[in-house]
């Protein structure tokens, strides 16, 4: 049981991508803090792509999106999150 997103450890999202903005998520321990923090990001308008590295604890996101309203829906879902690169 993680203790950040309280949900069973699961299946990873995806892979890293190497296109779009790149940033470090804190406290991403498990598939489920994967899944939400992706489900978050993918909700932000202008985002086409959501991967998510828990092993690098990384965040690639693909898309017109503004980089201070991913931020947000990071934050939002309940991670600290900065911008990398
Ligand atoms: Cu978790």
């Amino acid at each position: 049981m993680c203790t950040s997103c309280e949900t069973p450890a699961a299946t990873t999202a995806g892979e890293a991508s190497t296109d779009g903005l790149d940033f470090v998520v804190q406290g991403m321990t498990c598939g489920g803090c994967a899944t939400k923090v992706t489900n978050a990001v993918q909700g932000v308008a202008g985002v086409t792509d959501v991967a998510v590295d828990i092993t690098a604890g990384t965040l690639s996101v693909t898309g017109s999106a503004d980089e201070a309203a991913i931020t947000a829906a990071v934050e939002g879902a309940g991670y600290a999150v900065v911008r990398a690169g």
